[in-house]
Order: structure tokens, then C-alpha cells, then sequence
């Protein structure tokens, strides 16, 4: 029996046995009194990387993302956002139970916002209406299959935020994978965001953590809205360990997860009942539609999937994720397309 190939997420990733290592020696101390000198060495790195002045280790990229909103929004107001983004539909609605914010949710073609989309969404202050309080951007963007803003974008969506008096949190949970995927740096690529959220524990591998990143009172205030929320850790120099390795040795080879990606795109665009245009992969996920003639749902593909030790995720209906990641080889890629073929195969002729 071989093993599975796990394509659901690439959340499922485990630590590489260097992080192992580095975990099993790690110096650690109790970081709510900030006496962990592995979490404060990654914490310098983290903000060193990204050219920032601070940055705050946090169990999740949910808890990254609701402490952000929690400091840059005001309560009763919109956040703006694109309507498929994480913050909106993936955190429990934890931003209107924590801090009594809408979604004003914009529709788009690809998760990628633009300018005048967001200036269409304000609503400023002084009638009975809502009022805008702050922008949230998603890159990459992990529903619209892993979709990537641009430099260029980037820029244009921060200026028109700081024109219209937003502040803009980066839900960047993936942002090293767009950096890669644009050959620029993460730090320029989040330039301008007031806060800037990454997560150690997807396709950089380590099993835990997420970094948020901003100016030196911005994290200074999350300290404490991370304790409020039950996110302040004592000895978490264990986890943060792998997290450096994530940093040093992860983000270099992200690269080939976009590569198995394009891959896997190439070979599943053959299969007539997808519906999948390899130019929109663009890093490690793709998503595809069936055709409604397939004779299969998503969930019921997914379901024979597994059988077949290929997993994925139904997103819906007719929507299916995959996610490379580095346990994710070409040989796998390929194994698994073959076994989606069979599979569509099958259920096309019953
Ligand atoms: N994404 C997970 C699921 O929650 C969907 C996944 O498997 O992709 N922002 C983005 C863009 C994310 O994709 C995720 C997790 C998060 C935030 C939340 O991170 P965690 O799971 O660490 O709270």
C-alpha cells in the first residue's frame, strides 16, 4: 500500500527533520515575561525579513489576522475585502464576534481587487450608512487557486487605502509564495500595509505559528491582544526553533511547489470534464471546476479519490483544491492526475 498523497492543504506538511533538531535543542524561556530567546531571535529575523520594525509570533494565522483587525478597524465599521478572502469566510466570524466589524465582501474575478473597485466599496463617515473603517488584502489568494497581486497592484491598492484614510492589513498567509512567484521580496511586496500576517506552519512546513509584522507600537499593542485572546505562550522557543529553519531553508525551494503546481495543471487541463486554465497557476494551488456533464460532484470525486490514496479538497458543488507542498514529488503529481482521469473516467461511464 503506498502512502496517501496529500493534496488538501499544505497545512498538512511536517516538520523536516532539521527542525527536529533545531526544536530538540532550542533555548527557551517563558515569552509572556519575553524571556524566550529562540521566540525573540525569530521575532528580530521575522521583522529583519520583512523590513519592519517588529513582529509578534502567534499560534495562527487566524489569530494573526483577528488581532490586525481587532487594532485597525473600528467597531461598527465595514472591512473592505474581496468576498472569497480567508479573514471573511474561513475564521468563524470571528471579526464581527471580536471586534463588531461587517464585511463589506467585494466580488471579483480572480480574489485580485482593484483600485477603483475599492473606492466604489467606501462609504465615509457623516449619514446614517455604514462607514468603511479599514482594506483587507489577500496574497496569495488562496480560494481564487492561489491567485497573486502583483507589485504594481499591490502598490496601486495601498495608495487609494491611504487616500481614502483606510489602514490595510496583508492577510499574506502565503505572501513568500507570491514573492517567489514575482521574483521580488516579501518585504517589498508588502510595503505600505499597516500589518502584514505570514504563516510559518503552511508551505514553509513548521508545525505551529504564524507571524505578524508592523511598526514597534503596532506589535506592542497586538502583545497584549494576543494575551487577551488567550495566544500568550510560555516555552514556545520549542516551535519557534522550526520556524527559523521555515524561514531559512523553506522559503528558498518554494519554487518547486510551483513548479509540481504548473504540473499538475498541465496534466489535469487534458481531462475533458475539468474546467482549468493552467495560465491562472500561478503558485502551490490550483482550483478546478467540473463540467456539468462530469456526472460527479466534488464531494463524491473527492470521496473516490481517497479510496484511491489521492487526497484532495471539494470546495463546493463543482470545485476542487489541490495544494503542492514539499512532500508533494513530480512522480506524485503525476500519479495523481493519472488516478483523476481514471476516476472521472469511470464515473462518466456508469
Ligand atoms: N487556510 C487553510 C484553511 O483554513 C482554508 C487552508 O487549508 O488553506 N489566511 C489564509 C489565506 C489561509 O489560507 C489560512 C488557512 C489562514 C489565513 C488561517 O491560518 P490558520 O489555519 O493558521 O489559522
Amino acid at each position: 500500500m503506498k502512502d496517501n498523497i496529500d493534496l488538501r492543504s499544505d497545512t498538512v506538511t511536517l516538520p523536516t527533520p532539521t527542525m527536529r533538531q533545531a526544536m530538540s535543542t532550542a533555548a527557551v524561556g517563558d515569552d509572556v515575561y519575553g524571556e524566550d530567546p529562540t521566540i525573540n531571535h525569530l521575532e528580530r529575523r521575522t521583522a529583519e525579513l520583512m523590513e519592519r520594525e517588529a513582529a509578534l509570533f502567534v499560534p495562527s494565522g487566524t489569530m494573526g489576522n483577528q488581532i490586525a483587525v481587532n487594532l485597525l478597524s473600528t467597531r461598527g465599521g465595514e472591512v473592505i475585502g474581496d468576498s472569497r478572502c480567508h479573514v471573511f469566510n474561513f475564521e468563524v466570524g470571528a471579526m464581527a464576534a471580536i471586534s463588531g466589524v461587517l464585511p463589506h465582501a467585494v466580488e471579483t474575478d480572480d480574489g485580485i481587487l482593484h483600485p477603483e473597485q475599492v473606492r466604489e466599496a467606501f462609504r465615509p463617515p457623516g449619514g446614517y450608512t455604514n462607514v468603511s473603517c479599514m482594506l483587507i488584502l489577500e496574497n496569495t489568494h488562496n480560494l481564487a487557486g492561489g491567485r497573486v497581486v502583483a507589485l504594481d497592484g499591490m502598490r496601486k491598492l495601498i495608495s487609494t487605502a491611504q487616500d481614502l484614510g483606510l489602514p490595510v492589513h496583508l492577510d499574506g498567509a502565503r505572501i513568500h509564495n507570491a514573492a517567489a512567484a514575482l521574483g521580488v521580496s516579501a518585504a517589498e511586496l508588502s510595503a505600505g500595509c499597516d500589518s502584514v500576517m505570514f504563516c510559518l506552519s503552511k508551505g514553509l512546513g513548521a508545525p505551529v505559528g504564524s507571524m505578524l509584522v508592523g511598526e514597534g507600537p503596532f506589535i506592542a499593542d497586538a502583545r497584549k491582544v494576543r494575551k487577551m485572546l488567550g495566544g500568550g505562550m510560555r516555552q514556545a522557543g520549542i516551535v519557534a526553533a522550526a520556524g527559523l529553519v521555515a524561514i531559512d531553508e523553506m522559503i528558498p525551494r518554494l519554487h518547486n511547489d510551483h513548479e509540481s503546481a504548473r504540473r499538475l495543471a498541465d496534466l489535469l487541463t487534458t481531462i475533458p470534464v475539468i474546467s482549468l486554465d493552467p495560465r491562472t497557476v500561478e503558485t502551490n494551488i490550483l482550483c478546478f471546476a467540473l463540467e456539468p456533464d462530469a456526472g460527479i460532484t466534488a464531494t463524491e470525486l473527492a470521496q473516490r479519490l481517497a479510496v484511491e490514496g489521492v487526497l484532495v479538497h471539494a470546495l463546493g458543488a463543482n470545485l476542487v483544491r489541490m495544494v503542492t507542498h514539499h512532500h508533494i514529488r513530480m512522480e506524485d503529481v503525476e500519479r495523481a492526475a493519472e488516478v483523476v482521469r481514471r476516476t472521472l473516467e469511470n464515473a462518466a461511464g456508469e
